[in-house]
């Protein structure tokens, strides 16, 4: 019994000593584990005699007990001095900013919305959207658009080209989206009605053009497609686009190989300091060019055109971006700075529609 009495001394002259959470957790161990010397001692009883072993029994789980208050009541007095040493030791400034919503962080580019609200409003109109190969044959580029070899337009498309393959035909990057157009013409039945909207190619680099640009041009085939029609889609589509009730449209006469007729659109604006207000006023800005689908091209894609009429325009999408958005240098569209997108771009999960906004 003296043995006992000297080792709760010893036991608990270490609990006292202990200086942390981790030591006192080592002392229990050593006294109460299984292998403790305390357990150890419980396992003596089976050699003793009855009367020996009821009280020298009761006498080490009371020893047990006593030990394990006093291990409590250690652990309350470092777990306080714990905390006490962090309140003292951490800060926390609460005049800091509320951390960002991860969902609403990073920016959708200003070209990837202005694409996605032109397939907006097109779509409502029944427009569907095709896509084609930017890597193209000089066929679908040129020649299936009335663009014969050593046709003069081929010059001012200043085109990408591969280098030529066994037979000599040498493959573009395409020059505008038309392949798309030519395509759908050869492989779907009128009426077509469609948009194409995409990355095009062109040699050429300085303030207002990037080798790399988009386009989305616009395609519809039918029996009785007029220029009226032409001119209600533009009219409704700009309208839905710069979100404005009056447009002032101007259609000029011009020239491209594919369409006959062909016009080249402005649009009215104003000038207000070194904003631009577009729909009304004095001045003209071009926006885009069109015509009807050139007999030729029909041809080209086994439509026949004395069955087969229709109009097809083509605009920038990166040009209908500045002008929407007011965005002054067309090469920042390129550079990839952060700082850019974060001013210009627009929030990840507004998508637009024309019931839900177009843009906000
Ligand atoms: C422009 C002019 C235009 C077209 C593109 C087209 C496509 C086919 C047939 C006929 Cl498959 N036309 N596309 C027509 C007129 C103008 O683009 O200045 N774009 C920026």
């Amino acid at each position: 019994m003296a043995d006992l009495a000297e080792l709760e001394q010893k036991i608990s002259d270490e609990i006292a000593a202990a200086d942390g959470l981790t030591a006192l957790d080592n002392i229990r161990i050593n006294a109460l584990g299984k292998k403790g010397e305390i357990s150890l001692l419980l396992k003596t009883l089976g050699k003793m005699q009855p009367d020996e072993r009821k009280t020298f029994g009761a006498a080490v789980n009371q020893l047990k007990g006593r030990v394990n208050q006093v291990l409590a009541a250690r652990k309350t007095v470092l777990e306080d001095e714990e905390l006490d040493r962090r309140l003292a030791t951490e800060t926390m400034d609460v005049t800091l900013p509320v951390q960002a919503d991860p969902a609403n962080q990073g920016r959708l580019h200003p070209l990837s919305q202005v694409w996605e609200e032109v397939v907006a409003i097109f779509a409502d109109m029944g427009f569907a959207v095709a896509d084609g190969p930017h890597i193209e044959t000089d066929f679908y580029n040129f020649t299936a658009l009335n663009i014969p070899p050593e046709h003069p337009a081929r010059q001012e498309h200043d085109t990408f080209y591969f280098a030529p393959d066994e037979n000599g035909d040498r493959k573009v990057l395409r020059t505008q989206t038309s392949n798309v157009q030519i395509r759908t013409m050869q492989t779907q039945e009128p009426p077509i009605r469609i948009i194409a909207p995409g990355r095009t190619y062109r040699n050429d680099s300085d303030l207002t053009h990037t080798p790399q640009f988009h386009q989305v041009e616009a395609l519809v085939i039918d029996k009785t497609t007029t220029l009226a029609h032409l001119k209600g889609t533009l009219e409704e589509f700009f309208k839905a686009f710069f979100e404005i009730d009056n447009l002032k449209m101007r259609f000029r006469a011009s020239h491209f190989p594919f369409t006959e007729v062909s016009y080249e659109v402005d649009i009215g604006y104003t000038r207000k300091g070194n904003q631009i207000i577009i729909g009304d006023g004095d001045e003209w800005l071009e926006i885009l060019g069109s015509g009807m689908v050139h007999p030729n091209v029909l041809r080209n894609c086994d439509l026949d055109p004395d069955v087969y009429q229709g109009f097809a325009f083509g605009m920038g999408i990166d040009r209908i971006a500045m002008l929407k958005y007011g965005i002054p240098d067309l090469r920042a569209f390129f550079d990839a700075d952060l700082r850019w997108i974060d001013h210009y771009g627009f929030a990840p999960f507004d998508i637009p529609s024309l019931t839900g906004g177009l843009s906000r």
